[in-house]
C-alpha cells in the first residue's frame, strides 16, 4: 500500500523544477498582455483615448469590447460581467482593455498614456448600504425547518444580535496567469493557473464565437487556488485568447501581485443578525438569521455561496425550528468568489456567536450549550437532510477525553486568578461541513487510464493538483488497484481534450470523484489483464492477482510480471485503455422546496484553542490547537495532516489578522503584503495536536478517506471565541462584539470598554 507516499511533486519543488504557468517555455514570438482596469469604483465611461499609448513603440494592439467576436459576457451563474467594460464600470479594478506588447515594460508604460474620463456614480461598498438601496445580485433564498415564530413563544432565553466577518484575500503564492497560442485552423491551447479547465475552455468559447473543440486548456498545477482559481483564472485565459485569435500569435499574461490584488474577488464579507431562543435545559429551540453577502459588482459564485451558508447556518447543532435568509448583496467591489469553506464558514460563525451570546447573557460557559445540542444519529439538518453516520458527539466527546477538558480549564482559571496583565481563553470548535458540490449536477468526474505496452500506466483525470496533493491521492489509487509500484504511474496533467465536461476541483470532493473514476477506470483494466493471466498461467481468473509488478497466484508470488501480462495483452489485441465516469449516488435537492439530501456525507471534528492575551497591549498569542478530527479512513495521512494544519492557520487569519479595507470609493487600501497581513510562522499556534476521530468512515468517500481541503478551515474560528474568553476575564463589564477579524487593536479596545 502507499499510505504513506510523501507528494510526489516535493522533490521537483524543493529543487525548483515543478512547472508552473510562468515556468512554460515560450514559443518564439511570444507577446505579453497587460489589462488596462477602471479607477472609478461606479461611473459612466465618458471617454477613452487609447492614441498616445498606441504610439508607444513595441505595442502590438490594444484590445477592447469592440474586438469580440463572440459575445461579451463571462458570468457562469448569472450573465451580469462583461470581460472588458464598455460604457459602464462598476469596480475599481475592473477590466476596460487588454494591452498586448513585446514585453511587459512597454506594455506598462503605454497603460500610464491611457486617458480616460468618467463620471462618477454613488459608490456602495457594504452590504447593508445595498440592502438598504434594494441593490441586489438576485432574490434572496431561505432555508425553514418547523415554525420558529411558534418556537421563540415558548423559549425561556431569546437573543439577539449582529455579527460581521470580513473578507478574505487568497494570495496563493503564484498569482493569476495563462499562456495562449494557436494551433492549425484557427484551434487555440490555452495554460491556465485556473482549478476549472471546463469553465475557461467554456467561457472562451463563448467570448470568442467559436466552438468548444476549438479550445484546448491545460493545467499542469497551480501554485494555490483556495477557490480563488475555480471562477476567477477566467478572464485573463479569455483576454489573451482574444488576442490569439485576432494576432494569430502566443500571448502570455502573468498578474503582478498588485495588480493581482487589485483586480480579483476575495472571501465575501457578511454583516449577518442573529435571534437564539433556548429551553431551560439548553437546548436550541428555535434559530433565525439573516445574512447579508457582499457580493461585489457582479454574481461570479455568489448565489451558489449564499447557499452553501444557509447549508452551514447550523453548523453541527441540531435545531427543530429554523429560518434562515441570504441576500446577496450587489456592491461597487471586484466580485467576491470561491475561498475554502465556500460560504460555510461565515453561516458558522454566526450560531456560534449567537450561543456564545446566550452563554454570555446566562453567565456559563459556551460549551455547555454547544454540546447540548450536537447533532445525533437521524436529527434533520434544516434543509431536509437526515443525518446518519454523526459523528459530532463522538468528536466532542473524543476531544473532551484525550486532551483532559477539566484539567485544561482548571489550568486556565488558575492562570487567570494568578495574574492579572495575561489573561488566557480557551474556546471548543466543533464543525460539520458537507461533502459534495451543492449544486447535484456537478458531482462528477472521469478518469482517462492508459497502460503502456511496457507496462508504465498514465492517467488523466479532471482534477487540478494545486498543492493539495491530489495527484498522490491519484497516483496511490492506480498503483494499488492494478498491484504495481507507483513508480510506474505518471499522472498527466489535467487537459480539456482527454477529460471533457469536468467540474472544478473544488468542494473538498476532487479526490472523491475523480478518485472513484481512477478506481472505476483500473478496476477494469485489471479485470482485463486477470483474464490474460490466467490463460497464460492456465488457472482460473479468481486466483490471479498483481501485487508490487508481480503477479500472485492463490495470493503466492510468482516470479511472472506485470509487464509480461501486458505484453501478451498487446498480442491478444486487449483494450489497454478505460475512461470512467463516476456521479456521486443518492444526492439530490429540491431548489423549490430548498429541501432534499445535497451531501455525500459530513466531515466532523472538534477543536480546543487556548490562547493567551496581553491585556496591556491587545496582542495575543495562541498557546495550542488540539483536534480530533474526522477522517474517516485516511488513505494518506501526512498529505491529510498538512491540509489540517494548513486550513486551521488560515481559518486563524481570516478569524484575527487578514483585513480586507476598501475606503469608501471602493479603492482597496489593503493592497500590497506591507498592509495586508497574514499568519507567519510566529503567529501560528505554539503547538497544534492532531489527533485522528476513532471511526469506520464513510464509503461514501474514496477507500472511506474523507474529504479533507476545507473543512478544518472552521477550526479557525475557535481563536475568536477564546480570545473573547480571555477578554472577559479580564473586564467583567465586556459587551461581546461579533466583529471578525479580531486584531489586538479591536482587543485592545474591548478590553477597555466600560471597564470600571
Ligand atoms: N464550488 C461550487 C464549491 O461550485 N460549489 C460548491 O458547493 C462548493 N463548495 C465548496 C467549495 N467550492
Ligand atoms: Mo473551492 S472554495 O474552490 O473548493
Amino acid at each position: 500500500m502507499t499510505k504513506t507516499m510523501k507528494n510526489i511533486d516535493s522533490f521537483g519543488h524543493l529543487r525548483g523544477e515543478s512547472l508552473f504557468v510562468d515556468d512554460v517555455i515560450t514559443k518564439q514570438n511570444t507577446l505579453v498582455g497587460l489589462v488596462f482596469d477602471s479607477t472609478c469604483a461606479h461611473g459612466k465611461i465618458i471617454k477613452i483615448d487609447y492614441s498616445q499609448a498606441e504610439k508607444v513603440e513595441g505595442i502590438t494592439r490594444i484590445f477592447t469590447h469592440k474586438d469580440i467576436l463572440g459575445i461579451n459576457q463571462i458570468g457562469g451563474i448569472i450573465p451580469d460581467e462583461p470581460l472588458w467594460a464598455k460604457d459602464e464600470v462598476h469596480f475599481t479594478g475592473q477590466p476596460i482593455a487588454f494591452i498586448v506588447a513585446k514585453n511587459e515594460l512597454i506594455a506598462k508604460k503605454a497603460r500610464a498614456l491611457i486617458q480616460i474620463e468618467f463620471e462618477n456614480l454613488p459608490v456602495i461598498t457594504t452590504a447593508k448600504a445595498a440592502k438598504n438601496k434594494d441593490s441586489f445580485i438576485n432574490e434572496p433564498r431561505s432555508f425553514k425547518l418547523g415554525d420558529t415564530e411558534k418556537s421563540f413563544a415558548d423559549c425561556h432565553h431569546i437573543y439577539k444580535g449582529e455579527t460581521f466577518t470580513n473578507g478574505q484575500e487568497h494570495l496563493y503564492l503564484e498569482t493569476q496567469g495563462c499562456y495562449a497560442y494557436p494551433l492549425e485552423n484557427g484551434n487555440i491551447k490555452i495554460i491556465s493557473s485556473t482549478q476549472g479547465p471546463t469553465q475557461v475552455q467554456k467561457a472562451t468559447s463563448k467570448v470568442l464565437g467559436v466552438a468548444m473543440h476549438k479550445i484546448e486548456v491545460d493545467v499542469t498545477r497551480l501554485g494555490g487556488g483556495f477557490g480563488g482559481k475555480e471562477d476567477q483564472a477566467t478572464a485573463w485565459a479569455i483576454m489573451a485568447a482574444v488576442a490569439v485569435q485576432h494576432l494569430k500569435k502566443p500571448v502570455k499574461y502573468i498578474l503582478n501581485r498588485h495588480d493581482d490584488l487589485r483586480m480579483t474577488g476575495k472571501r465575501h464579507p457578511y454583516e449577518s443578525s442573529f435571534k437564539i431562543g433556548l429551553d431551560k435545559d439548553l437546548k436550541i429551540k428555535a434559530f433565525e438569521a439573516e445574512f447579508l453577502q457582499n457580493s461585489g459588482a457582479s454574481a461570479d459564485l455568489s448565489p451558489a455561496i449564499a447557499e452553501r451558508t444557509l447549508f452551514h447556518a447550523t453548523n453541527c447543532y441540531f435545531v427543530p425550528n429554523v429560518k434562515t435568509t441570504v441576500y446577496s448583496c450587489k456592491t461597487n467591489l471586484p466580485p467576491n468568489t470561491a475561498f475554502r469553506g465556500f460560504g460555510g464558514p461565515q453561516g458558522m460563525f454566526v450560531i456560534e456567536s449567537a450561543i456564545a451570546q446566550a452563554a454570555s447573557a446566562l453567565g456559563i460557559d459556551k460549551r455547555l450549550i454547544q454540546k447540548t445540542n450536537l447533532i445525533s444519529e437521524n436529527d434533520t439538518f434544516s434543509y431536509g437532510q437526515i443525518t446518519t453516520n454523526a459523528e459530532a458527539v463522538n468528536s466532542w466527546i473524543s476531544a473532551e477525553e484525550k486532551f483532559d477538558l477539566v484539567g485544561l480549564e482548571k489550568e486556565i482559571n488558575h492562570f487567570n486568578e494568578k495574574n492579572d496583565r495575561f489573561k488566557k481563553g480557551m474556546a471548543v470548535m466543533p464543525i460539520a461541513f458537507g461533502i459534495s458540490f451543492t449544486n447535484t449536477p456537478m458531482n462528477h468526474a472521469r478518469a482517462l487510464v492508459h497502460i503502456y505496452q511496457d507496462g508504465s500506466v498514465g492517467i488523466s483525470t479532471a482534477a487540478v493538483e494545486m498543492g493539495q496533493s491530489v495527484n498522490t491521492k491519484m497516483l496511490q489509487i492506480a498503483a494499488d488497484t492494478l498491484g504495481i509500484d507507483p513508480e510506474k504511474v505518471k499522472i498527466e496533467t489535467t487537459n480539456t481534450t482527454r477529460v471533457a465536461n469536468t467540474s472544478p476541483s473544488a468542494a473538498s470532493s476532487t479526490a472523491d470523484l475523480n478518485g472513484k473514476a481512477v478506481l472505476k477506470a483500473c478496476l477494469s483494466l485489471q479485470e482485463r489483464l486477470n483474464t490474460v493471466a490466467a490463460k497464460m498461467y492456465n488457472v482460473n481468473e479468481e486466483n490471479i492477482s498483481f501485487e508490487s509488478n508481480f503477479v500472485f497466484i492463490d495470493f503466492k508470488k510468482t516470479t511472472y510480471l506485470w509487464q509480461d501480462v501486458v505484453a501478451q495483452a498487446m498480442l491478444e489485441r486487449v483494450a489497454l485503455t478505460e475512461n470512467a465516469h463516476y456521479a456521486t449516488p443518492k444526492i439530490h435537492f429540491d431548489k423549490a422546496k430548498e429541501k432534499g439530501h445535497p451531501f455525500a456525507y459530513h466531515v466532523y471534528g472538534t477543536s480546543i484553542t487556548t490562547i493567551t492575551l496581553d491585556c496591556l497591549q491587545g496582542t495575543y498569542e495562541i498557546d495550542a490547537v488540539k483536534i480530533i478530527h474526522d477522517f474517516g479512513k485516511s488513505m494518506n495521512m501526512g498529505v491529510d495532516m498538512g491540509q489540517v494544519e494548513g486550513a486551521l492557520v488560515q481559518g486563524i487569519g481570516w478569524m484575527t489578522m487578514e483585513e480586507i479595507s476598501y475606503d469608501d470609493k471602493g479603492k482597496l487600501l489593503s493592497n500590497a503584503l506591507s498592509t495586508y497581513k497574514i499568519p507567519d510562522i510566529f503567529s501560528v499556534p505554539k503547538k497544534v495536536e492532531i489527533i485522528p476521530l476513532e471511526t469506520s468512515g464513510n464509503q461514501m468517500a474514496i477507500y472511506r478517506s474523507k474529504a479533507v481541503g476545507e473543512p478544518p478551515l472552521m477550526y479557525g474560528i475557535g481563536t475568536y471565541f477564546a480570545i473573547q474568553n480571555a477578554i472577559k476575564s479580564f473586564n467583567q463589564e465586556y459587551k461581546l462584539t461579533f466583529n471578525s477579524p479580531y486584531t489586538p487593536e479591536k482587543v485592545l479596545m474591548d478590553l477597555y470598554k466600560n471597564k470600571g
